[in-house]
């Protein structure tokens, strides 16, 4: 996956509340700490058109979403994305950092809303072609405790006013795809205190260094 180009591809999952943005700032500053050339980003969103992709999906709205129109809106923001930010960023030996990306897609759409997982597979390809991240770090925990979190921040998006069900089958598949390719996903039990969460990113840094 890196062999034809210089820079890491990162990517932060799991259920909101668990501490993506968070953990994200640990991640820049041990890049900044070691020098190394990065950029900060998220899903769905990252360039003025796919963030204004994102304000349609996260915003509540009184006519019901068809989950396949939410797919596809999905990958048109993420094409744009990957074509005109991530790439060229990677090409350049920039390090990417995105909170979420693709295993979001297959836990939200796939397992949240139960869209085919193939489906999704074929649309991945399509317009990711052979683009994986190098390294996932999952950040694990029961629904409740990331939910619960996000209500005590007010307003909820169209995606935290899912019940608890969709959650629960979210993190299954975002436990399944790190089941089944352990060399890219680490995942972190996001219960635990913070100071031992990022040690255990670290450490898994360490390993991905120059
Ligand atoms: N979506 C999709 O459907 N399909 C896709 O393909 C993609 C996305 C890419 C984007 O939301 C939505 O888009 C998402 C799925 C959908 N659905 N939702 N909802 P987002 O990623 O922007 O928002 P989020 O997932 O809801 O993130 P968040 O609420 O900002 O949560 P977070 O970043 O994971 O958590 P945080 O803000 O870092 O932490 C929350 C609080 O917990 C904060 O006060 C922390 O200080 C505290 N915290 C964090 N870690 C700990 C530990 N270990 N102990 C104690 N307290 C902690």
């Amino acid at each position: 996956m890196t062999a034809s180009r210089p820079g890491r591809f990162l990517t932060l999952e799991g259920l909101e509340g668990v501490g993506k943005t968070t953990n994200l700032a640990f991640v820049e500053s041990w890049l900044q700490r070691h020098e190394i050339p990065y950029l900060v980003t998220r899903e769905p969103g990252g360039t003025p058109l796919a963030e204004e992709l994102r304000h349609l999906l996260l915003n509540p709205r009184t006519e019901a979403v068809d989950p396949w129109c939410e797919l596809l809106m999905v990958f048109a923001a993420r094409a744009q994305h990957l074509n005109t930010l991530i790439r060229p960023a990677l090409a350049a030996g920039t390090w990417v950092l995105s909170d979420r990306f693709t295993d979001a897609t297959y836990a939200y759409q796939g397992a949240g809303r139960g869209l085919p997982l193939p489906d999704i597979e074929v649309l991945e390809n399509l317009v990711q072609r052979e683009l994986r991240p190098d390294c996932t770090f999952l950040l694990d925990a029961p629904p409740e405790v990331g939910l619960s979190r996000a209500r005590d921040r007010g307003e909820l998006d169209r995606f935290e006013r899912e019940k608890v069900d969709f959650f629960e089958r979210a993190r299954r598949i975002y436990l399944d795809r790190a089941a089944a390719a352990p060399e890219r996903y680490h995942v972190l039990d996001a219960t635990q205190p913070l100071a031992a969460v990022q040690q255990d990113m670290a450490a898994r840094l360490e390993a991905l260094r120059p």
